[in-house]
């Protein structure tokens, strides 16, 4: 799939971008036929990057495997928002786990579906940060390593943010939560702390792994899309939110950041936090 820029034509209309575009160039959004997977209804603020980043990556997997997908989901904001019970705007078959056990899940999912010759359906498995980075990781590394056959995204909002924005083994060094020193010499999160999932998926050897953002919708699209050529676990890191982002940052760069243009911005948070995607060498 060619890389474009997602272009706003025609703001708030049903089509969001790039319809002026050759057909196979236009975003999975801009087309008539996308899958809606996360619909109007739900309880997210206002902006909420989870709702968009999920809505984006999940109608790219939907047209990818044309409509065939199960998604696991993490107890976390996507999950909160999304399905107050008994109400729900998942428009897909959609599962809902504990807090950390989303990849086990989701492992459980594939396997039954490899039992019952079913390799047209693929399966997502989907948690913030706080669930996968912290309570979930065992069960993240046994699905790496057993190279299950599911997506697993990461919706990084860099801390528990739906119980009150306490520190992740995600939040960067100098971020403020409500758990980390508010005054002192050295407030903020600790320097030398915290977990680089992206990393640790690659040295699990994982078919494929991703990081994108929101602010780059378009790159999102691609990489979701691109991460389903493969079988096998697969990784997905999504940043969310420049604005939470940048209010998370170190107060110097805080300031300095925003002094610059978005474009900018963009480029200093990606410094940050790099934006890649690659086939790690696979061990077999
Ligand atoms: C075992 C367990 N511990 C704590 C909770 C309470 N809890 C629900 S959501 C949540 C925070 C989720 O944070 P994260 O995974 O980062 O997702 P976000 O809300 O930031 O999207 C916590 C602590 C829980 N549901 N289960
Ligand atoms: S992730 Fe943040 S913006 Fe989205 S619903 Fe939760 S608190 Fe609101």
């Amino acid at each position: 799939m060619p890389y474009q820029r997602i272009k706003f034509y025609q703001t708030g209309s049903f089509a969001a971008g790039n319809r002026l575009l050759r057909e196979e160039q236009r975003s999975v959004q801009a087309g008539t036929q996308r899958s809606n997977t996360l619909t109007c209804g739900h309880r997210a603020c206002q902006g909420c990057g989870e709702a968009l980043g999920a809505r984006y990556a999940l109608d790219a997997v939907m047209r990818v495997t044309k409509g065939k997908m199960i998604a696991v989901n993490a107890t976390g904001c996507l999950e909160v928002f999304s399905t107050p019970f008994p109400e729900t705007s998942w428009q897909i078959p959609w599962l809902h786990s504990l807090f950390g056990n989303a990849p086990a899940v989701a492992s459980g999912v594939a396997a039954a579906l490899k039992a019952q010759g079913r390799t047209d359906i693929r399966v997502v498995a989907q948690g913030g940060d706080g669930g996968t980075v912290d309570i979930g990781m065992a069960c993240l590394s046994g699905m790496f390593e057993r190279d299950d056959d599911v997506l697993y995204i990461c919706y990084d909002n860099q801390a528990y943010i739906n119980t009150g924005v306490q520190r992740s083994g995600a939040t960067p060094p100098a971020a403020r939560t409500a758990t980390t020193q508010a005054v002192g010499p050295e407030p903020g999160n600790r320097f030398g702390q915290g977990k680089n999932v992206p990393l640790i998926a690659m040295a699990h050897e994982v078919g494929y792994m991703a990081t994108a953002t929101v602010a780059d919708l378009r790159d999102l699209e691609y990489k979701a899309t691109r991460a389903m050529d493969f079988r096998g676990a697969r990784y997905l890191r999504e940043l969310l939110r420049l604005r939470q982002l940048l209010q998370r940052l170190p107060r110097q760069l805080h300031r300095q950041a925003r002094r610059r243009p978005v474009r900018d911005r963009l480029r200093l948070l990606q410094g940050l936090r790099p934006v890649r995607h690659g086939m790690p060498q696979r061990r077999h």
